[in-house]
């Protein structure tokens, strides 16, 4: 229990028993102008402290220099510096973060393992490196921004870490993907968020008209995604918009009585003090409500629709039907929204664990395979034995200087390396700790 401390053993305490097994999560968010997207890191960070994920890389996909940098902040706040960063490499321009987002605050104020945007794993590449050495129907992947990445990964073709075309690995390695976006319950369909909001809204407001560039990626990842696939809709984070729903689920708040300096409170106060005053800091909970789903199932806080296919329309518009082999779904609230809420607050509020200082174990049967004409490096999975620390890299050494690093467990020997015998592979925590 050394990550652990009084509050995270009370939330083990009160974890309901049908959570117990351990998802292995890659979150795919953009924090920029909602900082929920702050506070499903925060939950992630919790629940990989209390045992329920662990958390494998997280990738952004926003347009912003700064995201990246934001989340390897935030990443770094939770001692958890290691974990790897993606982010979307398929902008014409990757362009400054207006003054009025969070993001660029966080990466000027606080500390962390990314020197540079630049140096960001290419998120589609990044997918493909976890996924092609992870188990079989392992991976939970969670959608909370846009869907560029991961429209990127299914149009991947065969590459340096696997044979499989993007399509085949995520039906191959994918147990779930669950994101937040349509809206399902009030008869219109009409989603003003990742989805690319919709054509019949720019009635309403100026910023929720079509994106689209954004629909056309979703009506892909809809239309091709093999793994099931869950939708948060609209309405389950924040439904007053048309009336449809239980209410909006409002956390945040109490986000204030944590130190000032907290990075989550930080990002939370800097959002509203740019729009206008940050006493209120309460906020609808879109994203998080999907991540809890993701984590934690439907338990008693949600009811899911299965066995169905989405439809997107080129407006923006989304319906749900039962199809005889369908693998979509979308979930609704079940519970009282301030129930929902208070479990989300107490999890964006978790406990900062302790930095894990000792070794993880050195990774085992190091061998060589050949394959489309490249010499490979492979080796088993290692572990950290510590409570909240696992493995999230392998440092790659020829002789005595690192020349690479791998996310999963292969790495591809460039040419001028003559002497494969003098590579040697350390495996490295969520700490940035190697092994021996
Ligand atoms: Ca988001
Ligand atoms: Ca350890």
């Amino acid at each position: 229990m050394k990550a652990c401390t009084k509050r995270c053993l009370i939330l083990l305490m009160l974890l309901p028993i049908f959570s117990m097994g351990q998802e292995k999560v890659i979150l795919d968010t953009d924090p920029s102008y909602d900082p929920d997207d702050v506070g499903c890191m925060a939950m992630l960070h919790t629940m990989a402290s209390i045992g329920e994920c662990e958390i494998l890389a997280m990738i952004n996909s926003t347009e912003h220099q700064e995201s990246a940098l934001s989340i390897s902040s935030i990443n770094h706040f939770y001692n958890r510096p290691a974990i790897p960063v993606g982010d979307y490499k398929g902008y014409a321009e990757k362009i400054n973060a207006p003054t009025l987002t969070y993001d660029q605050q966080i990466a000027k104020e606080y500390p962390r393992a990314l020197a540079q945007w630049e140096d960001a794993a290419d998120g589609v590449q990044l997918y493909r490196e976890v996924l092609a050495s992870a188990a079989n129907r392992s991976i939970t992947v969670v959608i909370i921004g846009t869907m560029h990445n991961f429209y990127g990964l299914l149009q991947s073709g065969p590459g340096d870490y696997s044979t499989l075309s993007g399509v085949e690995l995520v039906r191959a390695k994918v147990k779930q993907v669950v994101t937040m976006g349509g809206n399902f319950i009030d008869g219109k369909g009409l989603d003003r968020t990742n989805w690319g909001g919709a054509d019949a809204l720019c009635e309403y407001t100026d910023w929720s008209c079509l994106n689209e560039e954004r629909n056309r990626m979703c009506r892909y990842v809809i239309d091709n995604c093999p793994a099931p696939f869950m939708a948060s809709g609209w309405e389950v984070g924040c439904g007053d918009y048309h009336e449809a729903n239980y209410g909006n689920v409002m956390t945040g708040q109490r986000l204030k009585q944590l130190d000032a300096k907290h990075i989550v409170r930080r990002s939370y106060e800097y959002h509203f003090q740019q729009r206008g005053g940050d006493e209120d800091i309460s906020r609808h909970s879109n994203d998080q409500c999907a991540l809890h789903y993701a984590i934690r199932g439907e338990g008693e806080n949600y009811v899911a629709q299965r066995d169905g296919k989405i439809t997107l329309t080129e407006a923006g518009e989304c319906t749900w039907e039962t199809t005889p082999d369908g693998k979509q779904g979308y979930i609704q609230k079940k519970r009282d929204k301030n129930l929902i809420a208070k479990e989300i607050d107490e999890l964006m509020m978790g406990d900062v664990p302790t930095l894990d200082d000792t070794p993880p174990a050195a990774p085992q049967n190091l061998g060589f395979h050949k394959r489309r004409g490249k010499i490979f490096l492979h080796w088993d999975p290692a572990y950290d034995e510590t409570e909240g620390s696992w493995v999230v890299a392998y440092h790659i050494y020829y002789g005595k200087k690192q020349v690479g690093i791998a996310y999963g467990t292969q790495y591809p020997i460039p040419k001028k390396y003559k002497k494969p015998e003098k590579f040697v592979v350390k495996s490295v925590n969520v700490a940035g700790m190697e092994s021996e």
